[in-house]
């Protein structure tokens, strides 16, 4: 059977809108927070809330679909086998619960283990970045050119700063001399808006020691429209089941960059 992928896009469209009015409007209530792995990794009823009703729209809509979410949708589904929802409802809790601001919800639609739609909705900055996949990368509805040459003397870095003042990292030459090298390094602390952030240009590179399938699933599908290249710390492609290291780079900088993180363990803290 052939999907009619832009129609799947739109309704999946209609409803993250949907979504992300119910977080804007959760923002004048006070919220029921939690502390999930560490006292740094937080959850609020609002991921819940919005993942469910993501998941019950999906399965009402298309029954035949697989889903995975942070939160509660199957996470041991096994095979990326048939059309598989992944989904994060919010993607930098720790901004929606401090700042109100740079959080987004990002939802994929894979067949097959291929990356179909890819939706990031920066949620307060009302930006929409989407993709489905042959069809090219959009901002705001607007197509994104395809990724230019960048030098790493004029390249700026997503990366979380948490990660490189870990023990293991504090004496780590080759990192040190990665960020020394690069114009400037960012953290916005959400993965999901720094993959749209690359996929768009305001990001020559993005590297991440620990993601999960939903952090970056649809990030992928707009990375690979607009010819960024992505891989894990070992020039693998990122797993869709499993917890993976990421590397995204414009092509020009991609060898470069992975000879600073190659084999660096990003699951040894
Ligand atoms: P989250 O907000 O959906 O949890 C910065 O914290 C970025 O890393 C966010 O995109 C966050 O996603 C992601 N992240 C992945 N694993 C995390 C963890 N264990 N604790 C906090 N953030 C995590
Ligand atoms: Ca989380
Ligand atoms: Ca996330
Ligand atoms: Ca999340």
């Amino acid at each position: 059977m052939s999907e009619n992928w832009k129609e799947i896009k739109d309704i999946a469209v209609k409803w993250v809108e949907d979504a992300g009015k119910m977080l804007k409007e959760s923002l004048h209530n006070s919220l029921d927070i939690k502390t999930k792995s560490n006292p740094n990794d937080l959850v609020t009823e609002m991921d819940y809330k919005v993942e469910r009703f993501l998941t019950e729209n999906i399965e009402k809509r298309f029954p035949q679909h697989k889903m995975m979410g942070e939160e509660e949708a199957g996470k041991n589904i096994g095979s990326t086998d048939g059309i598989l929802w992944i989904i994060d409802p919010i993607d930098g809790t720790t901004n929606f619960v401090h700042q109100k601001y740079n959080f987004a919800i990002s939802v994929a639609v894979v067949k097959d283990g291929v990356g179909k739609i890819g939706i990031i909705y920066n949620v307060m900055q009302d930006e929409w970045f989407t993709a489905i996949e042959g069809e090219g990368a959009y901002i705001n509805g607007i197509r994104l050119p395809m990724a230019t040459s960048v030098d790493l003397p004029e390249a700026i870095i997503g990366l979380n700063g948490r990660w490189l003042a870990r023990e293991k990292r504090i004496d780590d030459k080759s990192l040190h001399e990665m960020v020394r090298k690069s114009r400037s390094v960012r953290s916005y602390g959400t993965a999901a808006i720094e993959l749209a952030f690359a996929a768009c240009g305001r990001l020559d590179s993005y590297i991440s020691f620990r993601l999960s399938p939903w952090d970056y699933a649809a990030g992928l599908v707009l990375l690979k429209e607009v010819g960024m290249v992505v891989t894990d710390f070992q020039n693998k492609q990122p797993s869709l089941l499993e917890q993976s290291t990421i590397l995204v780079a414009r092509p020009s900088l991609h060898e470069e960059l992975l000879s600073y993180v190659y084999n660096h363990n990003g699951f040894n803290h």
